[in-house]
């Protein structure tokens, strides 16, 4: 089974990632993963902290000669940050460092600060902000990027763009997945929107919620395209493919929630206006669909059309003009705290996305077909493909 973990604080040492089962004989593309790294700290509306990192994958384990080995792959990421933070976030306990303290008080509605120290017993938010931060992501978005390299040799391919940003929306049209790809040869992925006169409002949104010294959230949109049908089950609940990318998508800081296809259109209109109808391909031996409202799930299954997942964002919670919090020494009702932060954060949570998204389909995969090697995976694979050909 595909598993992975991360572990790490926003201004510790550094993050790091552990990620177990993948097949023997994949071979990693280093650059293409730093290359998500970079993507990930791009966009529009981001904090000064990105100035700081330039995150790079250190492979620990698993990864011989260029090539996974079956082993679990450990990657480090360094927080350049740690530099500034050495004392506050020291490891040891020592009054130097305690005395360096930096207390973050009063907690800000919408962080964990509040529900994360009342959990742990903590009455500085510090303890828990710092692993409750987004920076976190970065770990998952290294591992991501190794599901999708072994996506690729099935040729399933993941990308993601940005359709909403605060009130401003993409037309409801489904946007090619071609259209999306080609967003990632971008230099700089600005709101990762594909139409410019769209994504020119998104910036004016941006650039009116700094100058308010406010955050603005909206809606990324994660597809794959090139999956078999068959993937997931319709067998048991916790099986079901959509459920389990709900729940990767959700896990995402700031998500608040999660839409399959036109999920939440569909349930406003009638049945002969949702449902996608099927056709047959002769030439291509394979069923087609006139329209990909399912967003290429049926039953929790994949059914061979672009899977189309969308997360939808709150806007950041720490307000540089902040929202009313309570003291917790007086219990008087004060601002809360402000720290450095971003103003948007939308085309990094779409590639946060397409990690989550490609690491549960690569688990999918690998459920199905299974292997310890990739010449293994493939053949099952490959003699599936056959059988639906041949339905
Ligand atoms: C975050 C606060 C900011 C963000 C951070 C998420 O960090 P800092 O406190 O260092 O300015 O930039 O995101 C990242 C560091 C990142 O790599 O995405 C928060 O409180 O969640």
């Amino acid at each position: 089974m595909l598993r992975f973990q991360t572990a790490g604080e926003s201004h510790g040492q550094g993050l790091v990632a552990i990620l177990q089962g993948l097949p023997a004989g994949l071979k990693v593309d280093f650059d293409y993963v730093n290359r998500e790294l970079k993507r990930r700290q791009g966009g529009y509306g981001r904090g000064g902290r990105m100035k700081i990192e330039t995150d790079t994958a250190q492979f620990l384990s698993g990864v011989r000669h260029g090539c996974t080995i079956g082993s679990p792959i450990a990657i480090l990421i360094v927080n350049r940050d740690w530099e500034n933070w050495k004392e506050a976030m020291a490891v040891e306990d020592r009054p130097e460092s305690r005395a360096k303290y930096k207390p973050l008080s009063p907690p800000r509605p919408g962080h964990a600060d509040l529900a994360g120290c009342l959990k742990y017993n903590f009455r500085e938010a510090r303890y828990v902000l710092e692993r409750a931060s987004a920076r976190e992501t970065t770990a998952r978005v290294a591992v991501g990027a190794l599901a999708k390299i072994f996506l690729k040799s099935f040729g399933i391919e993941v990308a993601s763009h940005v359709v909403a940003l605060g009130e401003v929306k993409l037309p409801d049209d489904r946007v090619p997945f071609e259209a999306v790809r080609a967003l990632r040869d971008r230099e700089d992925p600005l709101l990762a929107c594909v139409d410019p006169a769209v994504e020119a409002h998104m910036k004016e949104v941006v650039d009116r919620a700094t100058e308010n010294r406010d955050t603005v959230g909206g809606t990324f949109e994660v597809i794959a395209n090139g999956l078999p049908p068959g993937l997931g089950s319709c067998a048991q609940w916790d099986e079901r493919l959509d459920g389990q990318l709900a729940q990767a998508v959700m896990s995402i800081q700031a998500v608040k929630a999660v839409e399959i296809g036109s999920g939440i259109a569909g349930a406003a209109a009638l049945g002969s206006e949702v449902h996608d109808e099927i056709g047959y391909d002769r030439a291509h031996e394979r069923f087609t669909r006139k329209t990909n409202r399912a967003g290429g799930l049926e039953g929790g299954i994949t059914n061979g059309e672009d899977l189309v997942v969308r997360g939808y964002l709150k806007p950041i919670s720490t307000l540089r003009r902040p929202l009313e919090s309570v003291d917790f020494e007086s219990k008087e009702t004060v601002k809360a705290a402000y720290e450095r932060s971003d103003v948007c954060v939308l085309p990094a949570g779409g590639v946060v996305g397409e990690a989550m998204v490609a690491l549960t389909l690569a688990r999918s995969l690998l459920e199905k077909f299974g292997g310890d090697s990739m010449d293994e995976t493939l053949r099952n694979f490959h003699g599936y493909i056959e059988q639906v050909r041949r339905f």
